[in-house]
């Protein structure tokens, strides 16, 4: 079996950041932000994050913010709130939260909060569960969960649950890995976890494994190195991780990687990408790789970063 490829994909991630002429350059073009979560994560998990500029990265992240307190997917891109989550994740990696303009962006995410709970991604009205993690993530990071009305929308997240112990993107929406991760996410951080099924949701999770060791996101579906994420993210908050085989998940992303040219594939013989190479590194990391970084299952953060911030912040009260 193939070992992990760390320097490989150290230059691939580098490579792919700094080349604006490369394909996966221009077809991320609208979620620049994002990708620069993705891939300072990727490089903070292998102990490399000073392999970008976090000057330059700064700078950009301020560039995308808008007079609403929300951050665009790029410059001069309207704001969004999965982007605002990026932006502010990207703040705590570069230990940068101090230039932020927290009560700002905090107001903002709680505009987008609606009566029955849940959370719009931005001024059109468009509701998923994903936009209620990525609220609840964000005040949690900044200290803030009492800017927001949490009991409202652990209510809507406990509408979005199935049958099957799973969630949706909205009341009745099928359970989607993606989005079990939002809701189980939200209501870890929301200290609301007593509302899943702990033993049902967990069942439906481990059966997202198939023959080959990957996990999908879905019944029938094929494997994906990012559901190694969304579903053993899930499966650790519920202290379920066990019920995986583990050793099988690894040899899995192991095989998706590009050991010569470095990163991450969705599946095996696929082309790399910086998101399948960050999701793939945290399952790694969830995983218990002792060579990496340990990630926060719940914030998608490393633990450093989320331990720094919470001691700065006891410093500073
Ligand atoms: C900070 C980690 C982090 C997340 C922010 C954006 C977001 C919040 C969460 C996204 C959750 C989600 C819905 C993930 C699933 C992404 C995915 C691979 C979708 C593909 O869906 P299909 O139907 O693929 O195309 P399948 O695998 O079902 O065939
Ligand atoms: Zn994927």
């Amino acid at each position: 079996m193939e070992g992990f490829a760390r320097e490989a994909h150290r230059a691939y991630i580098k490579r792919v950041s700094e080349d604006a002429d490369s394909f996966e350059y221009a077809v991320s073009e609208h979620l620049r932000m994002s990708g620069v979560y993705w891939a300072a994560s990727a490089l903070y998990l292998v102990g490399a994050l000073d392999d970008l500029n976090r000057d330059d990265v700064i700078a950009f992240v301020f560039k995308c913010q808008h007079d609403c307190g929300g951050f665009g997917g790029n410059v001069e891109h309207d704001p969004h709130i999965l982007y605002t989550l990026s932006a502010v994740q990207i703040l705590c990696l570069f230990d940068a939260l101090d230039q932020l303009d927290v009560e700002k962006v905090l107001a903002y995410i709680g505009s987008l909060q609606q009566p029955d709970g849940s959370f719009y991604g931005d001024e059109w009205g468009e509701v998923d569960t994903r936009f209620t993690y990525c609220a609840l993530c964000c005040a949690s990071i900044l200290g803030r969960l009492d800017a927001l009305d949490v009991p409202r929308a652990i209510h809507y997240i406990r509408a979005c649950e199935n049958f099957d112990g799973g969630f949706g993107c909205v009341p009745g929406g099928e359970s989607h890995a993606g989005q079990v991760f939002t809701c189980v996410g939200a209501l870890a951080i929301a200290g609301a976890l007593e509302h899943c099924q702990r033993d049902l949701l967990g069942w439906w999770l481990c059966e997202r494994q198939t023959p080959g060791g990957g996990l999908n996101g879905r019944p029938q579906k094929d494997a994906d190195v990012c559901y190694s994420w969304w579903v053993l993210s899930a499966l650790s908050l519920l202290e379920r991780d066990a019920w995986i085989d583990s050793a099988a998940l690894r040899k899995f992303i192991l095989s998706c990687q590009d050991v010569q040219g470095g990163g991450i594939a969705d599946k095996p013989g696929d082309e790399a990408d910086v998101f399948h190479t960050f999701f793939g590194i945290a399952g790694l990391s969830l995983l218990h790789d002792e060579s990496l970084e340990q990630i926060d299952a719940a914030h998608a953060l490393p633990v450093k970063v989320l331990e720094r911030i919470q001691s700065q912040r006891k410093a500073a009260s």
